[in-house]
């Protein structure tokens, strides 16, 4: 089978499997894992915050964030296809008693011009907006990518205008490698920013929460609440460590990939690929006339997993355990299946 599924399927490397071995560890709820805090330590200096937590997975860190931001009855900006909004169970509501208002940017930017209507009215029987979550790579938009400049004009309209920004983002070395950006300079300016260990860096769990010290210092009481404080968890970090440090430089390898893929998708009849629009890891395809989940069927059949994004969409994401020639063996498949 060759798993386009996710790049969460990713299996950790040799090299993660002997870290988590040979980890030191200690019960992180009484902050006494030595790999855990220097996880910690190692993601806010990349990222260039003051402190970090770490989350067992990419939900939580976003869930942590929104419950910080906001009060009860506020309103949350997102991008329409946004995870944090579509993909989270609506935990902004069950955990914050928060509503999204979603706004449809094209590629899935949002830019001020787009968000600054969405704002509450400044009259006291309006809801108010509490947050701006942004989401780089944007995963439903295709793994749409946002420059620094267009994250810093955002961040100047919501400061002229008290908001917080929170940046989703999961797959930020992936977009800091299609942009030739680091990774610190598209989270800079952000109130907190949660990226993931779990997807394309292929680490087995786990994600990153960032912000002021006095942010983290909190979030580690609403982990706790959320059921998240973890025990001798400095094995899952000890992957993570090795994730972070040696995994980002590998990206581009996926992001070929993903454009060799689209490009021979591209040619089949019956479906629309945007090659040029592919700039990450993740190919959209939307079917010109069949449902997803029969052709789904038909390309398990013939030895390759995808998702199923709408009912005539499907997303095929590349990553580490995926090579040049599943590639290819896959694109016969697909020729198969769409002739
Ligand atoms: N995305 C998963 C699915 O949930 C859709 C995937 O396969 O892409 N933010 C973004 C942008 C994400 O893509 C994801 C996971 C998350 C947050 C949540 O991370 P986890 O799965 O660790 O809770």
């Amino acid at each position: 089978m060759i798993d386009l599924r996710s790049d969460t399927v990713t299996l950790p490397t040799p090299e993660m499997r002997r870290a988590m071995a040979e980890a030191e560890v200690g019960d992180d709820v009484f902050r006494e894992d030595p790999t855990v805090s220097r996880l910690q330590e190692r993601a806010a200096e990349l990222l260039g915050f003051e402190a970090a937590l770490f989350v067992p997975s990419g939900t939580m860190g976003n869930q942590i964030a929104v419950r910080l931001h906001t009060r009860p009855g506020q309103e949350v900006i997102t991008e329409a296809r946004a995870h944090i909004y579509n993909w989270e169970m609506a935990s902004m509501a069950a955990f914050s008693g928060c509503l999204a208002r979603p706004v449809a940017a094209p590629r899935g930017i949002l830019t001020w011009d787009l968000i600054e209507p969405a704002l509450s009215p400044p009259v006291y029987y309006r809801a108010r907006t509490g947050l701006v979550a942004l989401e780089n790579t944007h995963n439903m938009a295709g793994g749409t990518v946002m420059s620094a400049d267009e994250t810093q004009a955002v961040i100047r309209g919501a400061r002229r205008r008290g908001l917080p920004v929170h940046l989703d983002g999961a797959r930020i070395f992936n977009a800091a490698t299609a942009l030739g950006e680091s990774a610190a300079s598209l989270a800079a300016g952000c109130d907190s920013v949660m990226f993931c260990l779990s997807k394309g860096l292929a680490a087995p769990v786990g994600s990153l929460l960032l912000g002021s010290r006095g942010f983290i210092e909190e979030a580690w009481g609403v982990r706790k609440m959320f059921g998240g404080g973890m025990r001798q968890v400095g094995f899952l970090a000890a992957a993570g460590l090795v994730a972070l440090n040696t995994m980002p430089s590998r990206l581009a390898e996926d992001h070929d990939n993903a454009q060799r893929l689209a490009r021979g998708l591209a040619d089949l009849s019956g479906c629309r690929v945007e090659p040029d629009s592919v700039r990450t890891n993740i190919v959209m395809l939307d079917l010109e006339h069949r449902s997803s989940l029969p052709v789904l069927e038909e390309l398990r059949a013939a030895g390759v997993l995808a998702v199923s994004t709408g009912p005539r969409q499907l997303r095929f994401v590349t990553h580490k355990d995926v090579a040049r020639r599943d590639v290819d063996l896959a694109l016969e498949a697909a020729r198969r299946v769409f002739t």
